[in-house]
Order: structure tokens, then sequence, then C-alpha cells
């Protein structure tokens, strides 16, 4: 039976690949980092069926001892501090985690089984910052605009190191953002549709919101976590760009969401200049040409279903 360990499994992804590992009858372990409360909700579902280990991105020790016990047949490395505001906030604690957090990982499947042990890093389209060319793809040069994208660049290049190093299979995909509802609420998309929610059950009043002209290439998660999976699965290690290819505003999003509650947007958006970052991602447009060609990948869930999925999922969850 083929063994998976996931960094990150209490995150939007980790939940999904999760489910997408046992359902291809991987035996699934976790890690999982101390805290006074435990918050393990997005896995809660899947308790029965998966290890979690205590381990944490910033201790090499504890992470070598959980890759030392299961001896996974493959890591994915999806643990980060993944919030890009937060990264300006705490820009040692993120470059600890997002960047150096890799090598640890690296380094502790070096020390247990370089040859044995495949790895997937969770690399992002945020690496490509102020876009060179549109759209961008696997060899578009990186140029990030926030702490958190830095931190991106070196995990992505560590995981290159390694493999051209040791001939370790490590593999980066450049995710573009990718969605569900299980997104944490400090990301504008999931910030908007619990709005909306909550603004059309009188729960809310209005949606303060930040830049409404930056554009993204969005995609649903559970679309997602199959690319990481389908890229473990090749003779060769390679790294993939994964994007819907479809660009939107954030001024589409917000209209989108409201419109599927039958609210007119502008009558219950403000714009507050609290939400602008220090720089701003202003575009970014995915060219996933390799992925569908080489993995047979293709995303199943387009931007306005996905709004809709969000809405309604925000909906029930606020008593709907
Ligand atoms: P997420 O929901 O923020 O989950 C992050 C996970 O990392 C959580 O399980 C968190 O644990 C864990 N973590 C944070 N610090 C840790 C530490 N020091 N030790 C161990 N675990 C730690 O992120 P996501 O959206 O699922 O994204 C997964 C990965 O893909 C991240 O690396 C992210 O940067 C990257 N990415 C995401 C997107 C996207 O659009 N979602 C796009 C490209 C790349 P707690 O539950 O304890 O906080
Ligand atoms: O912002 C604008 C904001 O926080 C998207 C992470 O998963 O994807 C994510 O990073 C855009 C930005 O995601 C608000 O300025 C406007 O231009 O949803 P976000 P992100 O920064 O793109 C990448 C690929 C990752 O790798 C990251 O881990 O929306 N925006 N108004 C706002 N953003 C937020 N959060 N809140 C607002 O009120």
């Amino acid at each position: 039976m083929k063994s998976a360990l996931i960094t990150g499994i209490t995150g939007q992804d980790g939940s999904y690949l999760a489910e997408l590992l046992l359902d291809k009858g991987y035996a699934v372990h976790g890690v999982v980092r101390r805290s006074s409360t435990e918050s393990f909700e997005r896995v809660a579902h899947l308790a029965d069926r998966i290890t979690l280990h205590q381990a944490d991105l910033n201790d090499l020790a504890s992470l070598t001892t959980v890759v030392q016990e299961v001896h996974p047949s493959e890591v994915y490395n999806l643990a980060a501090q993944s919030f890009v505001p937060t990264s300006w906030k705490q820009p040692l604690l993120t470059s600890d985690i997002t960047a150096i957090g890799v090598t640890r990982v690296l380094e502790a499947i070096r020390l247990v089984d370089p040859k044995g042990i495949k790895f997937y890093q969770a690399s992002s389209s945020e690496m490509f910052g102020k876009v060179r060319e549109s759209p961008q793809n696997e060899s578009t040069p990186f140029h990030p605009r926030s702490p958190y994208g830095v931190a991106k660049v070196y995990g992505h290049f560590i995981t290159v190191n390694y493999r051209e190093s040791y001939g370790m299979y490590g593999v980066s995909g450049i995710l573009f953002n990718h969605e569900s509802p299980r997104r944490g609420k400090e990301f504008v998309p999931r910030k908007v549709t619990d709005a909306v929610a909550r603004i059309k059950l009188g729960l809310q009043k209005e949606l303060r919101i930040g830049n409404l002209e930056a554009r993204r290439d969005w995609g649903y998660a559970g679309d997602y976590v199959r690319a990481m999976w389908l890229m473990l699965q090749q003779e060769r290690p390679e790294d993939f760009v994964v994007a819907s290819g479809k660009m939107h505003t954030v001024r589409d999003l917000v209209r989108i969401a409201f419109d599927h509650v039958g609210l007119d947007w502008q009558k219950h958006t403000v714009q507050d200049p609290k939400f602008m970052r220090p720089a701003e991602v202003d575009l970014l447009l995915g060219d996933a040409s390799k992925a569908r060609r080489v993995l047979g990948w293709e995303p199943e869930v387009s931007f306005e279903q996905l709004i809709r999925m969000m809405v309604d999922a925000d909906l029930k969850r606020n008593g709907g």
C-alpha cells in the first residue's frame, strides 16, 4: 500500500488532498503543529481514516522523526504561512516557515531516504508578482512582490536544487489561486462569499474591501489537488504551472457573488484603504498547457460555478 505524508493537512488544500489520496487507497499521514486549542475542523470528517503526527516546519528533528516513523512513498509539503498581507507584518516568521521550512522537509527526506521518497512543493503564482509576460508559464521569470512571494521563490529553487544535487524526485507545482468553501475567510473570495451570505441573511451590513481592480486566475481547490498527485506519478520529476487560463477582477468576483443572491453589489460594498497592500500583484494569468499535455490535467469547475458553490455553502453555514 502506498503511503503519503502531508504537511499542512489541516489547511484548505491538505483536506482535499487527503480525501483524494484516501480514495486512491493510500495510507494518509499528516503533520500537525502544537497549539493550545486544536483546530482540525477541515479534516474532522476524516479523523478515523488518517493518522496525525505532531511536528513543526520550524523544527528539523520533529520532521525527521515523522519521516522516519512513517517512511512514506510521497511527501506533500503544503504547510506555509500562506496569507500575503501577514507576510509584511511577520516577514521573518514567513521566511522561517514558508522558505527555510522547505529545506527542513527536504533535509528530513535526504537523511531518511532521498531516493525512495517523492517530494511535492506547493509553489505559487505569487512568485511571478510583477509579471514579465502574460500568460505566465514554467519559464516566465519571477519578480515576487511580497515577503511571501520571496519565500516561495526560495522554496521553489531549493526543491530544484535538491533534485539536481541529490537526484531526488522533487517537483514544484506552481499553482495559481484556488478556492473552495473550505478557504480561510481572510482570502478575498471567501471573505466576499461569506459577507454576501451574511448580508443576505441580515447578519452583516456591508462588505469592506480593498483593490477591486486586481486580476487573478481563480480555480477550484478540488481540481488543483489532482494536479499535485499527478505530478508525483510521472517517470521524471518536472515542474508544472496549474491554472484555469481565465482571468477575472475582484470586482467581477463581488458582482457574481451578490448577483447569485439577487442583491446589487454597489449598494453593499465599501472600498477601504485598510485592505490595500504595500506592493500589489496587479494581474496573474496562467498557461497550464504543459500540465494539460503531460499530466492530462483539466480543471472541471468554472469560476462562476465556484463562486456560486461558495455562496451556497456560506448561506447554509450561516443558517440560511
Ligand atoms: P492554508 O489553508 O493556509 O494551510 C496552511 C497549512 O500550513 C495549515 O495546515 C497550517 O496549520 C500549516 N502550517 C502553518 N505553519 C506551520 C508550521 N510552522 N508547521 C506545520 N504546519 C504549519 O493554505 P492552503 O490554501 O491550503 O495552501 C496550501 C499550500 O499551497 C501553502 O503552502 C500555500 O502557500 C500554497 N499555495 C496556495 C494557493 C491557494 O490559492 N490556495 C496557491 C498557491 C500556493 P494550522 O492549521 O495549524 O494553521
Ligand atoms: O487576494 C485583492 C488583493 O488574499 C487576492 C494565497 O493563497 O493566492 C493567494 O494569495 C487579490 C489581491 O489572495 C481584498 O489585493 C482586494 O490582489 O485572496 P487574496 P492572494 O494574495 O492572491 C496565492 C496564489 C498564494 O499562493 C497565497 O498563499 O484580492 N483584495 N480586497 C483583497 N484581498 C484580501 N485578502 N482582502 C480584501 O479585502
